[in-house]
């Protein structure tokens, strides 16, 4: 009896397991579609869905197909070419011509199949993050399926059982294929929206990722744990960034996914956002508090939510400043202070394109046009209407406009500052600056021993001597 039973329990298992697909069922699969364009595709609504469909910031979402009442998608895992932005390409690898892969968007409540063909040269599986679903189908290699070995495909079976936002990839040499990009999003939308998940006009999701790839070179370092000079949104940097665009008093949702090695303060400019939702689902309404930055630790999602109620062009980046920084800048030492007159024409003699850089701050870096190696991006740069914006990485724009239309997500250009409401110079002939004698409250006067001043030398050590 005892095995009887074991034997139907065996059955029963593997019949909620990932499992492969046999050649003879490959034929029936859904067509493979990719997309190599890094443009910001416009949101993709199926016939008959009645949801309003994610914008992935330069990304796109998965079609499907339906299948007897099952929603059925098809995900290749596969080398890609990335581009980070004009001028700076990553070999990596991603799904399906991309990375990361494509969003995946289904309905609480949906059957989900998902077919997943593995195309790179070692094994892989997928692993639905955040998602409620059978322990054979949560992709981890080894503990809940076996691993997806190149040129097999396998597929995944379970109900979006909750609405919210969740992330996918691979349990297997993870330290590998995530540094190489692999990953992606997932929206499962609610059947009926409800205090905690409120109908929204614009809907956006990214992923924060990041990688270690030299100046000059294509391929992303996989040893890195903590050094990674590429800080990047779906694997793009500023200015390969799309803006975020709006109508005036729309309400926007966005929701950002960390799937790098380190946490991420994301700060939104000009307004106040709620954070309506974590990777456990929407936030219940009365513990939501306003902010206009929240940290996003590493394997976390945080949706947020806000009223685009003010006009303009607002920043909305990673406030850890490395991190909206390209890979230049990682290595330059601090010369803040240092005089460099005269050493620069010498050394000028020795290398012609010799250049100081730093001399009065990191602000050159991006006024200057510093010849760089093949393949890598300016450390800050970014041209806006007023001059560089001194910016890499992690950082894009909050568009809000009056007259976008709804819907429209096209970019509408640079905001026309409405007369007397910038920032501007003043003539310094009218100032008086007006400075106060009084030394402050006496009550905790500082006790200070008379010292002869000191001044210091640093002498460098001398490594034979040059005339
Ligand atoms: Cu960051």
């Amino acid at each position: 009896m005892d095995n009887q039973r074991r034997k139907f329990l065996s059955i029963a298992s593997t019949s909620v397991a990932a499992t492969v697909v046999s050649k003879h069922a490959l034929a029936g699969l859904p067509e493979v579609v990719t997309q190599t364009d890094t443009d910001t595709q416009g949101p993709y609504l199926a016939e008959g869905a009645t949801y309003n469909p994610v914008v992935t910031l330069n990304g796109w979402t998965l079609p499907w197909r339906m299948n007897n009442g099952v929603k059925e998608f098809h995900l290749v895992a596969e080398p890609v070419v990335r581009e980070f932005t004009p001028g700076f390409k990553g070999h990596l690898w991603g799904y399906n011509g991309q990375s990361p892969g494509p969003t995946i968007e289904v309905v609480e409540g949906d059957r989900v199949r998902l077919f997943v063909t593995n195309r790179l040269p070692e094994h892989t599986s997928v692993h639905w993050h955040g998602q409620r679903l059978p322990n054979g189908m949560d992709g981890v290699t080894g503990l809940n399926q076996k691993a997806i070995k190149p040129g097999q495909t396998f597929q995944y079976e379970f109900v979006a059982r909750r609405p919210g936002t969740f992330m996918y990839h691979p349990h297997a040499d993870e330290m590998t294929q995530m540094a190489m990009g692999m990953m992606g999003f997932w929206v499962t939308h609610p059947k009926r929206t409800s205090d905690s998940i409120r109908e929204v006009d614009r809907d956006f999701c990214f992923l924060l990722n990041s990688y270690d790839i030299e100046p000059g070179s294509y391929t992303p370092k996989i040893m890195t744990m903590t050094d990674f000079n590429i800080w990047t949104w779906n694997s793009r940097v500023f200015p390969g960034i799309d803006s975020l665009n709006v109508r005036l008093n729309d309400r926007v949702r966005i929701r950002i996914g960390n799937l790098t090695m380190t946490n991420h303060p994301i700060h939104l400019h000009g307004h106040e956002f709620e954070v309506t939702g974590t990777d456990g689902g929407p936030t219940p309404p009365g513990s939501r508090w306003p902010e206009v930055t929240t940290d996003i630790a590493v394997g976390q999602m945080r949706q947020i939510e806000f009223v685009a109620n003010e006009e303009g062009d607002w920043a909305f980046h990673c406030h850890k400043s490395h991190h909206t920084m390209n890979a230049m800048g990682h290595d330059v030492p601090t010369l803040i202070g240092v005089d460099h007159r005269g050493i620069a024409e010498q050394i000028s003699d020795l290398i012609p394109d010799y250049m100081v850089m730093g001399e009065r701050g990191m602000a050159d870096m991006a006024e200057m046009e510093m010849p760089l190696p093949e393949n890598t991006a300016p450390m800050m740069t970014g041209q806006g209407p007023y001059g560089s914006v001194e910016m890499g990485g992690m950082f894009s724009v909050l568009k809000v406009r009056s007259d976008q239309g709804a819907g429209d997500y096209s970019n509408p250009g640079w905001f026309q500052q409405p007369e007397g409401t910038q920032a501007s110079p003043v003539d310094s002939d009218d100032l008086a600056f007006i400075r106060s004698d009084d030394p402050g409250g006496s009550l905790m006067n500082a006790t200070k021993k008379e010292v002869d001043s000191i001044e210091v030398r640093i002498k460098k050590p001398n490594h034979g001597k040059h005339s």
